[in-house]
């Protein structure tokens, strides 16, 4: 066992370059060709890998170092002969290149010292979240000399047509999308001819095993921004650090074993470098993720995060928490109740004389009558005729259940945000009792009163917006519950009576409903009881 030194290879002339990771501690075991450090230059990053198998003895450099060719690496114990040295080329530059690049075949020339050409892909950047965006001009052409800046192709959304830019210049060689094409990020554009520094040419001759490789290890940092107009230097940085992102082999390596697109993770490292600790924050960001899209909707795919100060000024205001909770049970229902609407109109003429005619009454008992006690009537008495809507579906997807009592909930909108109290046993109850619950539950909610408990039980809801304005609305399920009525201010309408237009007071009637429990036919059925029986409110004692 002879312990030998291993040492900073050429860096393609770079002196005092930085080590921004050691890859390995003392008492590891290395093989030919595992990651020793990762430099940086202010161009590329490379690793520096083991150039023999052997046990670390020591470690000469940390992170934060500079070093140059020469510089001692590390101490390593193993069975080769003899201490690599640099003269003899044995160790190898590794650079960041896309995964599927193979090992480099060691070039036996020395580095290439002077400028050289080199191919480089144009791509198409980040477009803001649109996908399969039209090329509608191709603005260059093969032999074209082209500036960084300079119009590529232009490419239109739904929204607006954009032009991409060079991000480097060059010469176009090839031109790989055509007028009518869709194209998304990282496809792409045209390949170009450039020149590249020596550094540049360096690692692409020992990164290239074949040159139509060469254009695959050098490309264009296809996750820059499309209006972030990158410097020529930058551009070749992300050119020369991976076609994707800035992230070590053993980075790279993790990713590839989760299954982790680097391109998706957000770098927390020097130079956004994506770390180790990156690709687990974002794994358990994907396990935690399920339960929070489950509420989200099934993953469903949010809309785009959207920076809104840019058009102008806003504030981010908290959420109340039965915001909050309005919010997701609305989403939940939305999203897993098969939802139609019926609409009708009640006659509520009569009903509006009688109800008026008791307002000397009411007042005497101190309490007021408007049309809901009526309407939660109507509704007991057509729940109990039609008991496909006084039900509830089963998780198990194979049983109904079908309740016996008759609690209605009705939809209050409170500042701290809508609440749905619940009013029992409604067919037992008088229009006086059910008033005065009315006007109690309704008084509750607006002065957060409800307990738990008077929001629970609820067979069915009516959410009233008579008393403010519109002719319909589709209202949301509450489910578990399997429909909800909705009701609209009443007005006068003309209406024929078979010889003649009366004036009438017409109350709009919008009927929700789960269709997996309930027929459009049982629908149109409950709504016509419902004008019925508000029409001639003599069948609430019936
Ligand atoms: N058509 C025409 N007028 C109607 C009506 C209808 N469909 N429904 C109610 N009105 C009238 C009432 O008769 C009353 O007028 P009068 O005082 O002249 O009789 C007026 O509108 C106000 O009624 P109200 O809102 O005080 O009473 P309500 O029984 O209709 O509603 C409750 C009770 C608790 C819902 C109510 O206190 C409330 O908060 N209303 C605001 C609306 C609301 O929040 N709806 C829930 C929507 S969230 O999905």
């Amino acid at each position: 066992m002879a312990t030998s030194s291993m040492m900073i290879p050429d860096l393609g002339g770079a002196e005092n370059v930085e080590v921004i990771e050691v890859c390995v501690a003392v008492g590891d075991t290395v093989n030919e060709g595992d990651s020793i450090v990762v430099v940086e230059t202010d161009k590329a990053s490379m690793e520096i890998p083991a150039s023999s198998a052997g046990v670390i003895k020591s470690i000469a450099l940390k992170e934060g170092d500079t070093c140059s060719l020469g510089d001692l690496m590390v101490e390593i114990e193993g069975e080769s002969e003899s201490a690599p040295s640099v003269d003899k080329k044995q160790s190898v530059l590794e650079t960041e290149v896309a995964p599927e690049v193979s090992a480099p075949e060691l070039s036996a020339e020395p580095a290439v010292s002077a400028q050289v050409v080199s191919e480089q892909l144009a791509l198409v950047p980040d477009l803001g979240g649109s996908t399969d965006v039209e090329v509608i001009e191709i603005s260059i052409k093969v032999g074209d000399e082209i500036a960084e800046g300079d119009s590529l192709i232009v490419l239109e959304t739904d929204k607006a047509s954009m032009e991409i830019p060079a991000v480097f210049s060059g010469t176009v060689v090839d031109v790989k999308v055509k007028e009518g094409a869709k194209v998304n990020v990282g496809d792409t554009i045209a390949v170009l001819t450039t020149k590249a520094s020596p550094i540049i040419a360096q690692v692409a001759a020992i990164t290239q095993p074949k040159s139509d490789v060469a254009a695959a290890a050098v490309v264009a940092d296809s996750t820059a921004p499309m209006d972030k107009a990158l410097e020529s230097e930058s551009a070749v940085a992300g050119v020369i650090a991976s076609g994707v992102s800035h992230a070590g082999p053993a980075v790279r390596m993790l990713a590839r074993e989760l299954g982790v697109d680097l391109t998706k993770v957000a770098a927390t490292g020097p130079k956004q470098r994506v770390l180790k600790e990156d690709i687990q924050a974002f794994v358990k960001q994907k396990l935690q993720a399920p339960a929070a899209t489950a509420a989200q909707g099934h993953g469903i795919e949010l809309p785009p995060t959207i920076d809104f100060s840019q058009f102008g000024a806003i504030d981010t205001i908290k959420m109340s928490k039965i915001q909050r909770i309005t919010a997701q049970n609305m989403t939940r229902s939305w999203l897993n109740v098969p939802h139609v609407t019926q609409f009708d109109h009640a006659d509520i003429t009569e009903l509006e004389i009688f109800r008026k005619g008791l307002k000397a009454e009411a007042e005497q008992k101190g309490t007021k009558v408007t049309p809901l006690p009526f309407m939660l009537k109507a509704c007991a008495m057509a729940l109990r005729q039609f008991p496909q809507f006084n039900v509830s579906l089963d998780n198990d997807g194979e049983h109904i259940i079908q309740k016996h009592y008759l609690n209605i909930g009705i939809a209050v909108d409170t500042p701290a945000g809508l609440m749905v109290p619940v009013i029992r046993d409604v067919d037992k109850k008088s229009i006086w009792e059910l008033s005065e619950e009315v006007i109690a539950m309704g008084a509750k909610a607006k002065n957060k009163k409800l307990m738990p408990a008077d929001m629970q039980g609820g067979c069915f809801t009516i959410s009233s917006l008579g008393s403010i304005g519109g002719t319909a609305f589709t209202p949301i399920v509450n489910a578990p519950e399997v429909a909800i009525l909705g009701v609209s201010k009443a007005l006068m309408q003309p209406h024929w009576n078979g010889s003649e237009f009366e004036p009438r007071l017409m109350m709009p009637l919008s009927l929700s409903y789960d269709h997996r429990a309930v027929n459009g036919a049982d629908a149109a059925r409950f709504t016509s009881f419902l004008a019925k029986v508000l029409g001639d409110i003599r069948h609430l004692v019936m």
